[in-house]
């Protein structure tokens, strides 16, 4: 199922497809004269693909790419003075205007940062085996969708595509990447979901919870000589992070998703025809589902940016 995105992936004159996402993929810029690959900057390319129950659909949605890059773009802008993010520049090939950037090719952190400050999903899961999440222990009483008492560091391994990631607790990110990189990464972690809640608040969404991929910049040595942190990927997407609709918070439920709920909804209901368990692919999208699906997604943007997208 996820394996189909490989054989999605576009070619790119003058670049070398690196890697393919679920949804994005990884280029890198071929030296014109000599031929080889670049060895510090990669091309960063968000697809119109779409993911929901762990499949990638066959209906893309038109211009996802584009705001959800757009949209990142922003954030990294609002988040500078947390952190240096890996973005180059935004001049790209004609072919994937505006859906990609040129970055910084980084030596990646090899732990998933995944910052919660609402409970659900996994986190819930394992909170009612434990009363804790990944070795942080949480008060009794919580309920699918509660607001934690502060943001939590939940980290995770980074298993291959198709494979589920596994919890891991700060101890063990310690044991792999040292002490004070993981705990720089645990406070960063943090302090980007809050910042971005912060400024969703005003704006009628909540993040209930992000992951972050952090990168060394080999280049660029802090004060003390270590290489500098820098933020890499996309940030604070709705792929990357789950949006909730503000006024329709009621924790002691599943919460609607900002921008799947309508694809969700249709793939349950009988319309669609399909059935989650079978273990089948889910069916191509109408079109008023996906056009439903696009406005979400421009909608978060120019809620958040206060922008039109263009
Ligand atoms: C990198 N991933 C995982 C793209 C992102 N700046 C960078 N330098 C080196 N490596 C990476 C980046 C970035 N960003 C990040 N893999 C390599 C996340 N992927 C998922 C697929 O699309």
């Amino acid at each position: 199922m996820e394996g189909r995105a490989v054989n999605r992936s576009m070619e790119l004159p003058g670049y070398a497809r690196v890697y393919s996402g679920k949804v994005r993929e990884l280029y890198a810029p071929i030296d014109s004269s000599t031929g080889a690959t670049s060895r510090d900057q990669l091309l960063l390319v968000a697809t119109d693909r779409i993911s929901a129950f762990d499949f990638i659909l066959d209906s893309e949605i038109p211009d996802k790419g584009k705001v959800l890059t757009q949209l990142s773009l922003w954030w990294f802008e609002q988040l500078t003075d947390i952190i240096p993010n890996h973005v180059i520049s935004t001049e790209v090939p004609e072919a994937v205007a505006g859906r990609a950037v040129l970055v910084q090719r980084l030596d990646m952190v090899p732990v998933e940062c995944i910052g919660r400050a609402y409970l659900t999903g996994s986190g819930l899961a394992e909170y009612r085996q434990s009363s804790s999440v990944c070795g942080v222990p949480l008060p009794a009483g919580l309920v699918d969708g509660s607001l934690l008492p502060s943001p939590i560091f939940t980290p995770s391994t980074k298993a291959p595509i198709g494979e589920h990631d596994q919890p891991m607790t700060f101890a063990e990110v310690a044991a792999e990447i040292g002490m004070p990189v993981a705990a720089h990464v645990r406070d960063l972690t943090i302090a980007i979901l809050k910042r971005g809640n912060e400024i969703a608040a005003d704006r009628g969404i909540l993040l209930a919870d992000t992951k972050v991929e952090f990168g060394f910049d080999r280049s660029r040595p802090d004060a003390d000589g270590n290489p500098a942190i820098v933020l890499a990927d996309e940030v604070l997407t709705p792929d990357s992070s789950r949006f909730w609709p503000a006024a329709a918070w009621q924790p002691g439920r599943a919460q609607d998703s900002y921008d799947k709920q309508f694809v969700r909804d249709w793939l349950t209901s009988s319309a669609s025809g399909w059935d989650r368990s079978s273990g089948d692919a889910p069916p191509a999208l109408p079109d008023d589902i996906v056009e439903a699906t696009r406005s979400k997604y421009i909608e978060a943007f120019e809620s958040l940016t206060g922008q039109t997208f263009a």
